[in-house]
């Protein structure tokens, strides 16, 4: 079996430059645009942080692919091969970064055959960093994580997002999902607006339960390693294999919460990741 660490270690220590970069710009003056919604923002922090991110993995592993959230913007196409590959998101919580509401993130995955190895998250205000390698366990800082373990719904702090969906269909089914979980009820709902952060919570302990619908490959594929290797159960939102570009996932404690949460949300439909929007618009006659 291949050993990644140096390749982990070379992740960690970019990472830890991309949080300095954000660091210095997160009090200084934006450049914001718009890309999906009027929520969905970039700014040029998150586009400098990912060019430095790929150009310096790049330069170290020369044969490595990529798949970068602003490059995809950009219009790159994006395919996960078998070839060694690192999933980046430059800053996520870019809305919490132009606001400085203090919880934003660089995360950051690699997959060799389609399968992630190692995943980092690191949060940058609160200087956290989450990591995982695969079958060797989750770590925060150096300390080894696990999940709550929690069997009881009722006993659970569940972590959802509103998202950057603003159709009615989307914003029905985020706040229903919101309501029909209350009134399970469970202890609490909460949104931190990075759904990496949010979802380490799972592997944390602090939070029980993660799930999301319209998020997209970069904002999760670390995160859900760290929970896996914290102890945690990753699924889709429909209790099947957890699939990275369906743009749909479900974290948990336990077996017991994930089959109970499953059967309380409803999604809404999104185009995966990894689907051509010229097929799909000529496939659904758009
Ligand atoms: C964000 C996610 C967050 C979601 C936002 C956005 P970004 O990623 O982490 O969970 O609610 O709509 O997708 O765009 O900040 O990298």
């Amino acid at each position: 079996m291949s050993d990644w660490t140096e390749c982990l270690n070379f992740g960690i220590s970019v990472a830890k430059q991309a949080a300095e970069m954000i660091m210095s710009s997160l009090h200084h003056p934006k450049d914001v645009k718009l890309k999906s919604s009027a929520a969905d923002l970039v700014t040029e922090t998150d586009q400098r942080v990912e060019k430095f991110l790929i150009m310096t993995i790049r330069r170290r592993f020369p044969q490595h692919r990529f798949i970068g959230e602003e490059s995809i913007g950009a219009g790159e196409h994006l395919e996960l091969t078998d070839s060694p590959t690192w999933i980046i998101d430059p800053i996520d919580g870019t809305v919490n970064f132009v606001h400085r509401f203090p919880f934003v993130a660089v995360s950051i995955a690699f997959t060799v055959n389609k399968r992630t190895e190692f995943g980092i998250v690191y949060s940058c205000v609160d200087n956290k960093l989450f990591c995982a390698q695969r079958g060797q366990g989750a770590f925060l800082n150096g300390v080894p994580l696990h999940a709550s373990g929690q069997e009881d719904v009722s006993r659970c702090v569940v972590v959802t997002e509103i998202g950057a969906e603003r159709d009615d269909e989307a914003l029905t089914t985020v706040t229903t999902n919101i309501c029909r979980l209350l009134k399970l009820p469970v202890h609490g709902v909460r949104a931190l607006g990075t759904a990496a952060v949010d979802m380490c919570q799972v592997a944390s302990g602090a939070a029980d339960v993660y799930y999301h619908i319209g998020m997209h490959c970069w904002d999760i594929a670390a995160s859900a390693l760290i929970v896996q290797e914290a102890g945690g159960i990753v699924m889709d939102t429909d209790g099947a294999e957890f699939d990275m570009m369906s743009r749909r996932v479900l974290a948990a404690s336990s077996s017991a919460v994930a089959s109970r949460i499953a059967q309380v949300i409803r999604t809404f439909p999104c185009r995966r990741d990894d689907e051509d929007p010229c097929v799909s618009v000529v496939q659904n006659g758009l």
